[in-house]
């Protein structure tokens, strides 16, 4: 596979040369590492730019169907590194940046993250680019070029500070700007209609609106070992061109200033929220700008190729990414009856067979519901056709349940004041996915239950992946050598092929070459928190580690609780046999989520009274990795023993880091719960540590109104007492009262909300006994290096290229366009 012939190292040399002078006027032994960076960048960009030309004149001559990735998130992460491993070339870059005095790993640092994205969505939708470009396939990503992405999140004080995240600031070397496709978004003012004599059709013009103008930025998808470069578009807002206006136009000059504003506050910024919906109207604005700019140009460039956009979902289809896209529904048709003429049914029809809908969150928090007042206002014609919409999908329902109020209850789009956009995707989608099996249950039998009685045919699973080139090529190096060593490289493209592996479980010398090659990631990130935190930590400790956006249901606050409690043991009794332990966690709170703040608060206060107390020998470490994000996912990930899956069982739709854990080596350590049960059903219950309440159990409690988590207060005197050190100063002394919340939280009803809604006291001891697992079993270090083992090579389900051809296969119906050598 490794043919780079194409290759040209001195041509590559000269680019990087003479980019670094025509962008910055500087010899390259005069520019700064920023500097350094850019042109190596804009060099690995020249190389991609023909294969990208390339692909898109392949695919307008092939003509073959098209998915549309629709998602206000694409959490890419940096591109230089991952551009070059995708074109297989990255030996031979580095080979060269090494003659010209260069560090491959300092040029890289100096790349921000494109951090357009939360969490998990966001990442699953750029390893589905990863993926598609991979296989073959051809897609485009549509989204938002938000000015600002998520957030960076600095510690003072043990307290999350947000920073604006202002990542354009040098440029963007790989995308590209389309100015040559400006499409136009309106918002608010009213719709008139009228009939149209001539064709005795009913017509609706949306008058006195406020328009901006939608520039598409076009970046580059690699896949690997292809030709295919597939795009990311996203989309920036500008005011629209008053030059072009008509004079009385012109004269607004209120109407232009709200156009000016608009146009600004629009792509801002990313929502930081995570499965939380906050109704904010900017919001709102977001999603119908990408989404009517993106359906716009998707229909505009069927025409260019069709006459008949009744068959358009022959060439198209949309997958929306979770609700946030789904005004796409209404905007397609919008398109398909005022601008192209169709009549009711026939857009319906098309509507119907195009869209396909994912869910990623079983957070009733995180439905979107929007006030009718705001939607309709901010999207009259829009609203006009959703409430169409709903009068006859109500009409359906009634018809299959007659005198059944309680099921138009549940599942009209309109109902109570509010427009429910699952509702609404779920009516129109012609597929309707969960993201793991377990996942995919729940939302036949419980959440979405009388959809799904209701449509049965459209439901259908896609356990998530990820993408090994990303998580295990370019982040683990090392073991991606080994491997290779081992079984070769087809397990680059075909993730399945880490079974081989097995051969080598009881294999003593490999085993310990397992370990070493561990045991280096674990330096590698010491020395990043050494750099970082400045905090030591022994490489030859368990590195126990959770990382994930901070979320009461995601349990970090069980991980510190069972710290605390861990601690009071070694005090305790200081000869206890524990395998000396550093916790490791990173994690971004919802800049407006209290008690989430006030769990890293805690995380940290433990670590400093923990990390400050000679006596315990350095047994236990706790650290706190500031701005967790993908970059550092990369050498996180690496470097983890146990990997910390704890989320009440139920809640959590899928996880994703779960899987870049275990293709790196790292025990489970989990409920059983999203993408873990399909984990040990791979790997084998005894190659992960499982514990808590099952899904059932939790959902049994839940209905019943929940369980007295003062019992256990009162009877578990472990419990109780690392209850109290959070409201006696122990992690506070300036304060008593600052953990108060998350106390208060775990034992009282407050305000309709249950006491310990997640179950963190009912599955503490259950947690703890597992804790004690991890801790035998890793003193048996070669039984150790054989479960780690097993996990890498149980982890072929997890490729996000599997995801893919599921989807490609079940739902999108999709044929590869093999891209021809260039030149
Ligand atoms: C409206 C606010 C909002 C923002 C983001 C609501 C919901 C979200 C996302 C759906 C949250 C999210 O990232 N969900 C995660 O999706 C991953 C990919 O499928 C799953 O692996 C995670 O389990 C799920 O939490």
């Amino acid at each position: 596979m490794s043919n780079t012939s194409w290759f040209n190292k001195d041509e590559f040399k000269k680019n990087i040369i003479s980019n670094c002078k025509s962008l910055f006027r500087k010899n390259i032994d005069e520019a700064d590492k920023q500097q350094l960076f850019q042109s190596v960048a804009y060099a690995v960009k020249e190389i991609i730019i023909d294969r990208w030309i390339a692909t898109q004149k392949e695919y307008a001559k092939q003509d073959k169907k098209t998915v549309y990735y629709m998602s206000m998130e694409f959490l890419m992460g940096r591109a230089l590194g991952n551009n070059m491993i995708n074109l297989m070339a990255y030996d031979e870059m580095k080979e060269v940046l090494e003659e010209l005095g260069m560090d491959i790993n300092v040029i890289e640092d100096q790349e921000p993250d494109a951090a357009l994205g939360n969490g998990g969505l966001g990442r699953l939708a750029a390893c589905f680019l990863d993926s598609l470009a991979t296989l073959e396939y051809p897609a485009y990503g549509c989204g938002i070029r938000y000015k600002y992405g998520m957030f960076k999140q600095e510690i003072k004080d043990g307290y999350q500070v947000e920073v604006p995240d202002n990542w354009l600031k040098d440029g963007n070397p790989f995308e590209i700007k389309r100015s040559e496709y400006p499409t136009v978004v309106k918002f608010g003012g009213y719709v008139r209609s009228y009939r149209d004599e001539k064709t005795g059709r009913d017509m609706f013009v949306q008058e006195d609106y406020r328009a901006v103008t939608a520039i598409p930025y076009d970046v580059p998808v690699v896949g690997y070992g292809v030709n295919t470069v597939n795009t990311l578009r996203i989309w920036d807002a500008e005011p629209v061109d008053t030059f072009n206006l008509s004079s009385f136009d012109k004269g607004d000059y209120q109407k232009a200033v709200e156009e000016e504003n608009l146009a600004k506050n629009i792509v801002e910024v990313l929502y930081p929220n995570d499965n939380h919906y906050a109704g904010k109207e900017l919001r709102l604005k977001q999603q119908y700008f990408f989404v009517s700019a993106s359906v716009q140009r998707a229909i505009a460039q069927y025409k260019e190729r069709h006459d008949d956009v009744r068959k358009l979902y022959e060439k198209v289809t949309f997958q929306l990414n979770d609700t946030h896209p789904t005004v796409a529904v209404a905007e397609l048709m919008r398109i398909l009856m005022d601008e192209e003429g169709l009549e009711w049914d026939e857009a319906w029809d098309v509507t119907t067979k195009t869209v396909a809908y994912t869910n990623h969150t079983i957070m009733a928090e995180a439905l979107e519901k929007w006030p009718i007042e705001l939607f309709s206002r901010l999207l009259p014609r829009i609203y006009q056709i959703v409430e169409e919409i709903n009068r006859r999908f109500v009409e359906e329902i009634k018809a299959k349940y007659p005198g059944n109020q309680d099921k138009i209850r549940k599942m009209a789009i309109i109902y109570d004041g509010q427009v429910k956009m699952a509702n609404l995707a779920i009516c129109a989608g012609y597929s309707v996915n969960g993201v793991a099996k377990l996942h995919t249950e729940i939302l036949e039998k419980q959440e979405l239950k009388d959809f799904y009685e209701m449509m049965p045919e459209k439901f259908n699973n896609k356990t998530n992946g990820i993408t090994q080139r990303r998580f295990l090529l370019h982040a683990n190096p090392l073991l991606a050598a080994w491997i290779t060593d081992k079984i070769g490289d087809g397990w680059i493209t075909d993730l399945t092929q880490l079974k081989k592996l097995k051969v080598y479980v009881d294999d003593a010398k490999c085993q310990q070459e397992l370990m070493q090659i561990k045991y280096k990631n674990k330096v590698r990130l010491a020395k990043y928190i050494k750099e970082h935190n400045g905090i030591d930590v022994d490489p030859n400790s368990i590195f126990d580690v959770q990382v994930k956006r901070l979320h009461e249901y995601k349990r970090q606050l069980l991980n510190i609780l069972h710290v605390m409690y861990l601690y009071n043991e070694v005090k305790k009794n200081p000869d206890m046999d524990i395998k000396p332990r550093t916790f490791i966690f990173g994690a971004k709170a919802a800049a407006g989520y209290k008690i989430a703040k006030q769990t890293i608060k805690l995380i940290n206060s433990v670590a400093d009274v923990i990390n400050n107390d000679a006596s315990i020998n350095g047994k236990i470490k706790v650290v706190f990795i500031e701005n967790y994000r993908v970059s550092n996912g990369e050498i996180i990930f690496a470097a983890a023993d146990v990997s910390e899956q704890i989320s009440t069982a139920s809640k959590e739709a899928s996880g994703t880091g779960n899987m870049k854990f275990m293709l790196n080596g790292a025990m489970t350590l989990g409920t059983m719960d999203g993408a873990n049960v399909e984990i040990v059903q791979e790997v084998g219950i005894e190659n992960a540590v499982i514990f808590g309440l099952s899904s059932d159990e939790v959902i049994r409690y839940e209905n019943e109104g929940g369980y007295d988590p003062m019992e256990i207060f009162n009877n578990d005197q472990n419990i109780r007492e690392v209850l109290m050190e959070l409201i006696n100063g122990k992690y506070s002394p300036d304060d008593t009262e600052r953990f108060r919340d998350i106390y208060n939280s775990l034992l009282n009803n407050q305000g309709g909300r249950r006491a310990d809604t997640y179950f963190i006291l009912k599955d503490f001891r259950s947690y703890a006994d597992a804790q004690k697992i991890i801790n035998e079993r890793y003193s048996d270090e070669k039984a150790w290096a054989k479960s780690m083992m097993l996990n890498i090579a149980s982890a072929g389900k997890f490729s996000s290229d599997r995801t893919i051809e599921e989807y490609v296969h079940d739902i999108w119906k999709l044929e590869k366009v093999h891209i021809p050598d260039v030149k």
